[in-house]
């Protein structure tokens, strides 16, 4: 899977992710390289969960908004030594400043069946412990448009402060949470965008016939 490495964010692009909390990569991984990783995200999802990503509401009684598995590359050890994972620690290590070596990067596996709710408002800081210093580098494997539901950022939510969370479900939902002044980011196969632990956000609902896949390279400051 390994091969050489494309360009690093811009000084430009850095000072948006700074600014803003979020940033979209065009062309992170080439289009070609998109089936292999798929084919290791279904493998993943069918190891943990019995059952491939397309088995339409198989997941339990109610569909699921999201089905997470985490950490992945422990049953699918060439996500180890992908593109992506090498993609992930470089674009990390320009914005967050830091020498690659001081990055510990875990996956997940991020399936929204079509028919799935919205992922709700959150930071992914309410899931960890502090301190939080460190991002996400999300990678959708299908198309994720506005119909199947791609990734909305609160621009500056990432200053802080942690909001509280509520534990719905699966989920930790931000309250109270506006969500006016979202920026909806599409991405095409290839593209990924990457947002900081503090960075507010939710992934709308799939409307569309086919599930949206996604990985997730998670990245903290040692
Ligand atoms: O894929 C999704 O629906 C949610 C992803 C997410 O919240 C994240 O990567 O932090």
């Amino acid at each position: 899977m390994n091969e050489a490495p494309s360009a690093s964010p811009t000084a430009e692009e850095a000072a948006f992710f700074r600014a803003s909390g979020f940033l979209t990569l065009p062309g992170l991984i080439r289009p070609g390289e998109i089936a292999e990783l798929a084919e290791a995200f279904d493998a993943a999802v069918r190891q943990a969960t019995g059952r491939g990503p397309r088995d339409a509401g198989a997941f339990g009684g109610e569909l699921p908004a999201l089905v997470t598995v985490v950490s992945p590359e422990a049953r699918i050890p060439s996500l180890g030594a992908s593109r992506l994972a090498s993609q992930a620690r470089r674009v990390m290590a320009v914005l967050f400043e830091v020498p690659e070596e001081r990055l510990l990067c875990g996956w997940r596996c991020f399936l929204k069946p079509s028919g799935g709710g919205e992922t709700p408002w959150h930071q992914d800081a309410a899931y960890r412990p502090p301190p939080h210093r460190g991002g996400t580098i999300w990678l959708p494997l299908d198309p994720a448009t506005l119909e199947s539901g791609c990734l909305d950022y609160l621009p500056g939510s990432h200053r802080g402060p942690l909001l509280p969370h509520a534990l719905r479900g699966h989920h930790y939902v931000a309250e109270p949470c506006d969500g006016d002044a979202a920026v909806s980011c599409p991405l095409s196969l290839g593209d990924a965008s990457v947002h900081t632990c503090l960075t507010v956000h939710r992934a709308g609902p799939n409307r569309t016939a086919r599930p949206r896949r996604a990985f997730a390279v998670v990245c903290q400051v040692a």
